[in-house]
């Protein structure tokens, strides 16, 4: 069985799985939204997105694929309502691509309807560079999305080439600063030099702010000192099983 036929089985045979990364807010340590991250239960085996995501790309399989995990991103947190309460969203990766289909908003709409979850309990991450590659294609589709009241996140931002100008103008809530900046924090003069600079535009512009790949004490501190409040990394907690996450939100009642 090559990959690719192995892959549109997976979605068949029900073998793709969220995990979950809570996004925290450092003043209270407390979790205000999660991230839903794809992996593929392969014969027993846990298969991060490295691995088949590229190629689910490649083959344009990840548009089906993003509308499942919609689908499953939306049933778990009416669970987590039901539950817990819980009442902040869960943030979906989207391809650019997936833009191509006209159908896209209804579809997503319709979604929401069928799982009974307002559109706020889903956020939607699409990658700076997937939105600077196809912006005419995009926006209209961010616009709809956005009356709806589903919210966007520019993700891995600072990576790609933004029209900060046109920035003003896109109906999106949150910046997402990319892990690599994150990561240099402390050690290149450059990198806080950019992230403040992320900050403060997010800042005028009215904007969530976001770092992910937070890693150390110190790289949260140095956000926290630069304005950034909600972090997201392996130092708080690295993607998890749904069950998991059940154990945080329950410490929270
Ligand atoms: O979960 P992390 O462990 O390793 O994910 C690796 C890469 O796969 C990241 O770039 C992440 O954005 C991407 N990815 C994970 N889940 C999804 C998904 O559901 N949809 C899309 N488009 N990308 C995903
Ligand atoms: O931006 P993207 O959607 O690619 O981000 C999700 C990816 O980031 C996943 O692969 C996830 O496992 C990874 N990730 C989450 N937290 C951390 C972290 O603290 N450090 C690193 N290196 N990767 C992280
Ligand atoms: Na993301
Ligand atoms: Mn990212």
């Amino acid at each position: 069985l090559d990959l690719d036929t192995a892959l549109h089985k997976a979605l068949e045979r029900n073998e793709l799985v969220l995990y979950y990364q809570p996004k925290i807010d450092v003043r209270t340590s407390q979790m205000v939204g999660a991230e839903a991250l794809m992996r593929w239960m392969r014969d027993g085996k846990l298969i991060p997105p490295g691995d088949f995501i590229p190629l689910a790309e490649a083959t344009g399989l990840i548009n089906e694929m993003s509308l499942w995990a919609i689908t499953e991103a939306a049933r778990q947190a009416k669970q987590w309502q039901q539950k817990f309460g819980f009442d902040s969203s869960i943030a979906v990766n989207l391809p650019s691509r997936l833009f191509e289909r006209p159908d896209l908003v209804d579809t997503i709409e319709q979604i929401l309807k069928a799982e009974g979850v307002a559109p706020r309990a889903i956020e939607l991450e699409i990658t700076e560079t997937g939105l600077m590659k196809d912006l005419q294609g995009v926006v209209p589709s961010l616009h709809k999305l956005n009356q709806l009241g589903i919210e966007i996140s520019i993700d891995d931002f600072g990576t790609g080439y933004s029209s900060l100008a046109y920035l003003t103008s896109l109906p999106i809530s949150e910046l997402k600063i990319d892990r690599s900046f994150v990561r240099d924090l402390g050690t290149t003069p450059q990198s806080s030099a950019v992230v403040s600079a992320i900050i403060a535009l997010a800042r005028a512009l009215g904007l969530r702010v976001i770092a992910e790949g937070v890693e150390q004490v110190s790289q949260m501190e140095v956000l926290y000192n630069l304005g950034c409040q909600i972090c997201q990394g392996f130092l708080f907690a690295r993607p998890m099983p749904p069950q998991d996450i059940d154990d945080w939100l329950q410490q929270l009642q």
